[in-house]
């Protein structure tokens, strides 16, 4: 059994999380692949899709954001979350993997439950990431910067991919397909 923890940045992208699950789930059903999902999401990320939509086709608490943070520690020897769900993945995917967050994980900074999980990561475990941006902040060279961290902490890149952007832009910075990120998942589920 594979645990999956896909997390979600404000991208618009993250408006294709909701197909991103239903296909997930279809590959397990088709090929019959055991694993789990969970889903760690950003306050911006959640503009962009319907948690409803996202929480119906899960099991119940497999949805986690913020204040699920904050909620569960009180008082010292209580669950620290992002450690929790660090501990509970056995792979990770950004996506998408936001301008924003992608500055901030390849600095070290962590100041919510995504970048917290990510900062904590086991570096035993694979960490995907699909980044999604408008085209000029994908050409910005501090972007070229981040990406080489990523890449040198052994984090596993896919895409972006050149198309009509969601600001009618034209250009390098969509989330790769879908399908594409699925078929890497794929490589690592057991
Ligand atoms: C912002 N950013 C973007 C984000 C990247 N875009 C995409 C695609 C979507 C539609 O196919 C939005 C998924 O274009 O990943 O557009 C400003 S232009």
């Amino acid at each position: 059994m594979t645990n999956i923890l896909i997390i979600v940045t404000g991208s618009v992208a993250a408006i294709k999380l909701p197909i991103l699950v239903k296909k997930l789930q279809q590959k397990r059903l088709t090929n019959g692949n055991s694993f789990q999902i969970r889903i760690v999401l950003t306050e911006p990320s959640l503009h962009f899709f319907k948690l409803v939509e996202v929480e119906n086709l899960l099991p119940a608490c497999s949805i986690f954001r913020d204040a699920d943070e904050w909620s569960k520690w009180r008082q010292m020897g209580d669950p620290v979350l992002h450690i929790e769900l660090r501990n509970w993945a056995d792979i990770g995917v950004i996506a998408p993997l936001d301008a924003n967050t992608m500055g901030k994980i390849s600095n070290g900074i962590c100041d919510n439950l995504a970048s917290c999980i990510i900062r904590a990561w086991d570096m035993n475990k694979q960490l995907l990431f699909a980044p999604a941006m408008n085209v000029y902040m994908w050409n910005h060279p501090i972007t070229e910067k981040c990406i080489k961290v990523l890449k040198e902490l052994g984090y596993i890149q896919i895409g972006p991919i050149s198309k009509k952007l969601a600001c009618g832009d034209y250009g390098m910075g969509a989330m790769a397909e879908v399908d594409q990120i699925i078929t890497k998942i794929m490589e690592f589920v057991k």
